[in-house]
């Protein structure tokens, strides 16, 4: 806790009694996000996909579907950006999920 006002280092504030006014620029720190990738299999079918889409990540049938065609198409696609935690457990319950219906889809996360 400050002692006093001129403990206090944030803008705007003297420093001590010199008459010099100091400022200290706060920072805030934004966490690392981490964006979740799809990636593209020619085994996977693509309803699988579309469903993995709307229970994972609460895309509508539309927008699944049209994230899906880019992922067939491009090869792979940001399905969204994540913190940490909320990123390794999307890749998770998306692997698990294929790996329990004997299907190759990949998901991975990479930092943004
Ligand atoms: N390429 C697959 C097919 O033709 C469909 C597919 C789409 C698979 C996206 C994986 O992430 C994927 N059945």
């Amino acid at each position: 806790m400050p002692l006093s006002m001129s403990d206090d280092k944030s803008p705007g504030k003297t420093g001590g009694d010199s008459g010099v006014l100091l400022e200290t620029k706060t920072k805030t720190q934004r966490p690392p996000m981490y964006k979740v990738m799809l990636l593209n299999d020619d085994f996977t079918p693509m309803e699988f996909v579309v469903h993995v889409l709307e229970r994972f990540f609460g895309m509508t049938h539309a927008q699944s579907f049209e994230l899906m065609l880019t992922v067939h198409k491009k090869g792979v696609a940001v399905v969204g950006v994540f913190s940490h935690e909320v990123a390794e457990t999307k890749v998770s319950q998306v692997m698990d999920f294929a790996r329990r219906h004997q299907h190759p889809l990949q998901c991975t996360m990479e930092k943004e």
